[in-house]
């Protein structure tokens, strides 16, 4: 099995826990009131936990609208977001000639799944309002988890011009996935030579922050004032020198022998944090497994943080720790298995106690009124049950962190444990 093999398992072992979340309340080896019990398992199936395991679920290749002119350096995109060369295969022909659905492949797998508006801007004088219909149609249809508006760093000519276009396309429509703009071949912005990232110089960082300052006020002029924007190479050279010429699986064999990419990781990371879940899942495995594990345990430690918040303000007959602990438990539980540890309830309880008070009453409020003001709004109906709430919320908070560090990271217990003070520490004092 490789990496990602062993990854999808723990991800299977975690959603069959999550479906049987009864039995392992109910084999929690301390006694639990029935009512207690209740509120766990209501909690542990909350809206927003179960979306997440639905979505690793039915994980599948995230779907692009891509906007920009032939050449702007579309395929090189999504080429430099895997770091191979990717055969591109128009798949389903929908709607126009013009707006192909493309599925991009690496080894039979489909990685992306991207309608490309190419060759449209070029004819703009023949497209109708017919063909624009079509395409929105066809847009609509699709679904997409996300428009890529790209648009050249070294060449301004036609910028105003594709965002009007742009704007048409994706506001008009009433369009809510986002949208980034991603500036393109920045390593050619001057002094243009310079083509490995961290050798940039002032001057030439300097000369991006303005393009992307430039493109932020067409965009605004254009009224597209909530997009993402980003500056980006995707230079790469790879070990043959027309790489278009080669069969799929020798493409899937090439190396890359210059690295020029700049601020993919941040885009990647946009589209992770940004894209419905399902989608984000797919990235994550395909792209640095470890570092999808830590973002899997972080999601995990949001999503129960929020359960256990809105356990504490339904009133119960029970002290609050009584129902915080199983939620953090199974919490525990999970972040275990994403790091490929097999843990039963006692070890994980265990874990939660040996940490002290940060586990039972959280980092204290500063750290809540940093992280959960929004969370504030939504849970809070009175300030009676402020408090319980917003430590019910950072105490599971902290143990997700502190689980993270010991299971995933391979800290020892001291080191966590000493992690945790300082933080608590700087919370209060700050
Ligand atoms: N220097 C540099 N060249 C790039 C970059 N991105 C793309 N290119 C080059 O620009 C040319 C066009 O790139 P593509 O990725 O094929 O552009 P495209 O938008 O997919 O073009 P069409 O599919 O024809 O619409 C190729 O020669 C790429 O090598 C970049 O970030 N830096
Ligand atoms: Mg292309």
């Amino acid at each position: 099995m490789n990496k990602r093999e062993v990854l999808e398992k723990r991800l299977q072992q975690i959603t069959d826990t999550m479906d049987s979340i009864e039995e392992i309340i109910n084999e929690i080896d301390f006694a639990i009131p029935k009512a207690a019990k209740d509120l766990v398992i209501n909690a542990l199936k909350s809206d927003e936990i179960t979306n997440i395991m639905e979505a690793i679920k039915e994980r599948r290749p995230p779907k692009l609208v891509i906007i920009g002119r032939t050449g702007v350096g579309k395929s090189s995109l999504i080429n430099a977001m895997f770091g191979t060369y990717l055969a591109e295969t128009s798949a389903i022909e929908v709607g126009t000639k013009d707006s192909q659905v493309f599925q991009y492949k690496s080894n039979d797998e489909v990685l992306f799944e991207v309608i490309d508006t190419r060759g449209i801007k070029e004819n703009q004088q023949s497209l109708t309002s017919t063909a624009e219909d079509d395409l929105k149609n066809v847009i609509e249809e699709f679904e997409p988890d996300a428009f890529l508006f790209l648009t050249n760093g070294a060449d301004r000519t036609t910028l105003k011009e594709d965002a009007i276009y742009l704007k048409e396309i994706y506001s008009d429509q009433g369009i809510t996935v986002p949208l980034v703009t991603v500036i393109t071949r920045i390593d050619d912005i001057e002094p243009s030579r310079i083509k490995d990232p961290a050798s940039y110089t002032q001057r030439k960082k300097d000369n991006i922050a303005i393009k992307e300052q430039q493109v932020y006020k067409v965009l605004e002029e254009v009224g597209l004032t909530d997009s993402f924007i980003i500056p980006v190479s995707s230079y790469i050279e790879w070990n043959h020198e027309k790489p278009e010429i080669l069969s799929p699986t020798e493409r899937s064999e090439l190396v890359i022998e210059f690295d020029g990419r700049y601020n993919i990781d941040k885009l990647v990371d946009f589209l992770e944090e940004n894209i419905d879940f399902r989608a984000a899942v797919y990235l994550m495995l395909n792209n640095k497994i470890d570092l999808a594990i830590e973002k899997i345990a972080n999601k995990f430690v949001k999503v129960f943080s929020t359960a256990s918040a809105g356990v504490a303000i339904t009133p119960i007959p029970a002290s609050d720790i009584v129902v915080l602990i199983p939620i953090q438990i199974v919490q525990v539980t999970l972040i275990a298995y994403l790091s490929g540890r097999k843990i039963n309830s006692k070890a994980a309880r265990e874990f939660i106690l040996s940490l002290g008070g940060v586990a039972l009453f959280g980092f204290g409020l500063r750290f809540v009124a940093q992280q959960g003001v929004k969370l504030l709004n939504v849970f809070i109906p009175g300030s009676g049950s402020a408090i319980s709430s917003t430590i019910a919320y950072s105490g599971t908070y902290a143990v997700g962190k502190a689980a993270i560090a010991y299971y995933i990271e391979g800290k020892t217990k001291a080191e966590v444990k000493k992690e945790m003070e300082e933080m608590e520490k700087e919370e209060q004092f700050q």
